[in-house]
């Protein structure tokens, strides 16, 4: 019974999914008003945005991750993940949210495969739910967890859309950690099994991967401070966390390309560029420690198969339980780099020190720094500056942090093919009725507008920046803030599941027609 019904949801949605988006008619009256740009620290002056275009053949995209948006969250043999039992958990997520439903992408795919289309978009990132394809996280494949993204990479590539498959975006299957997480070296095999299963099965259509989202992020949240799942908040634990992944990420390198000839393999990192406060030594020193932990520590692993200077004390080989021949099973020499950027950070030596003193956290972007967490080994102080306008999430606003990101990586590594993995802003603009139920986030287009006018001149300078994905497609779950960020270029209306493309999302739409940002 129950079964039927879902086919005929699921049957309804694809053929009358289009009827669920809200098209709202063109613009109405403006939105709330804002200082102009050139009264804004940081800002892009209008000249810069009017000169700025993108090569003919620029990939413009949207991001989405499985935990966030899919919802059915037991439906077709699917297991529990980390972070199922974390929103079970009361007291941990904002709003007592659960993503049990969240965008029910799910059953809504091919409408949310028709706005990208409607957009203009070119790729599409989204991430596969390990528990979907392995309940408890190794063994036989779940064939209806397969047969759901075959379905939803052949509606991908029919829309005439790049499908790029984020492999792991945190939701662990809850029996690996049963089995003692990632600090678990165990799970670099049982990882790559996974990977390998999915290049098998959809890597004739998907030929563009990343192992991972921000791995920083989640081992240094999960593991190092305890407030993602699963709640731990031990220095040793992140250490040895972040190394199993280091050699998850190289053998499940080998192990899609082993599936699949086509697979180009990259990354999804976090990243953030460091200034130092003052030009004392200390300071620009503990600013390149924050770029090899923060940013590259992962990047250095694959590439190079040794990590970087990210410690004041020798590298801690023993904390992190590392073994003889490690360096080879890390290394992965990636086909692309790819990272987001959101924010900026201003970093300053911690002295001699280990708890230099309170911090805040400002969701998954920003250090999780609160007295008497800070490790001994790192000892730099990290903040996010507030010279910039925030945006509804408290995240400073910088467009020229995009610029000297992507130069310093180009720089650094000779010059990869990047992709910009995420970059986005939270606003909390709804329809307004008065403005025809549009959804009018002049905000969000000011964002977007004047980060890509910093990124189309890392482009002229000689980097190879070929696509940019923006977060998000969709409004949906934001982890530990569960609905009350709102990241989306579309509005999501979570009591009825009906979408209303903003007025970002229709601006982002004519970008990607036109490669110019006066669209
Ligand atoms: O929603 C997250 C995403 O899962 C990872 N990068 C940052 C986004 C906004 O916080």
């Amino acid at each position: 019974m129950g079964m039927n019904r879902r086919r005929f949801v699921a049957a309804t949605l694809a053929t009358a999914g289009a009827a669920l988006v809200k098209a709202p008619p063109a613009a109405a009256a403006s939105s709330p008003t804002y200082p102009p740009a050139q009264e804004v620290p940081g800002a892009v002056s209008a000249e810069a945005v009017a000169a700025a275009h993108f090569p003919e053949d620029f990939l413009w995209g949207m991001a989405t991750a499985a935990f966030q948006v899919e919802g059915a969250w037991r439906e077709d043999g699917k297991g529990e993940s980390i972070w199922d039992r974390f929103v079970h958990t009361t007291g941990k997520v904002k709003g007592a949210a659960t993503a049990d439903m969240a965008c029910d992408s799910y059953h809504f795919y091919p409408q949310d495969i028709a706005i990208l289309k409607q957009l203009n978009q070119k790729s599409f990132r989204f991430s596969i739910s390990w528990p979907r394809i392995q309940p408890d996280g190794t063994g036989a494949a779940n064939q209806k967890g397969l047969d759901h993204y075959s379905r939803v990479v052949d509606a991908v590539l029919e829309a005439g859309i790049r499908p790029f498959c984020t492999v792991y975006h945190w939701d662990l299957p809850q029996g690996l950690e049963d089995r003692g997480g990632w600090p678990n070296r165990d799970l670099a095999g049982y990882f790559a099994d996974y990977a390998g299963i999915l290049a098998k099965h959809l890597g004739d259509r998907i030929t563009v991967w990343a192992p991972f989202n921000m791995p920083w992020s989640f081992t240094w949240m999960g593991y190092g401070v305890g407030v993602f799942p699963p709640g731990r908040a031990s220095y040793r634990d992140f250490l040895r966390a972040a190394h199993t992944v280091s050699l998850a990420q190289g053998e499940a390198f080998r192990a899609i390309k082993a599936a699949s000839s086509k697979a180009l393999v990259g990354s999804a990192y976090g990243m953030a560029p460091a200034y130092p406060k003052t030009g004392s030594a200390e300071d620009r020193a503990a600013a390149d420690r924050y770029h090899a932990m923060n940013n590259v520590y992962f990047l250095d692993a694959a590439m190079y198969g040794r990590y970087p200077d990210a410690f004041v004390v020798p590298t801690p080989y023993e904390l992190m339980g590392y073994r003889a021949g490690d360096d080879k099973i890390m290394r992965a020499p990636l086909d692309w780099i790819g990272f987001h950027y959101y924010t900026r950070r201003i970093v300053s030596d911690a002295g001699g020190s280990a708890h230099p003193g309170a911090g805040a956290s400002f969701g998954t972007e920003i250090e999780e720094d609160t007295a008497g967490r800070r490790d001994p080994y790192t000892r730099f102080h990290a903040a996010m500056p507030t010279e910039g306008p925030l945006t509804d999430a408290g995240l400073e606003i910088w467009p020229r942090g995009i610029y000297d990101l992507v130069t310093r990586i180009s720089r650094e590594y000779n010059h990869p093919i990047i992709e910009i993995t995420e970059s986005g802003c939270s606003y909390l603009d709804s329809p307004y009725e008065k403005e025809n139920g549009h959804v009018p986030d002049q905000r969000r287009i000011a964002f977007f507008r004047e980060e890509l006018a910093e990124l189309a001149r890392a482009i002229q300078d000689g980097a190879r920046v070929r696509a940019f994905h923006a977060w998000s497609l969709l409004d949906n779950f934001e982890w530990a803030d569960g609905y009350a960020e709102r990241y989306g270029l579309t509005y999501v209306d979570f009591r009825d599941q009906q979408r209303t493309i903003k007025d970002s999302g229709l601006w982002y739409g004519r970008v990607a027609a036109s490669n110019r940002l006066e669209a």
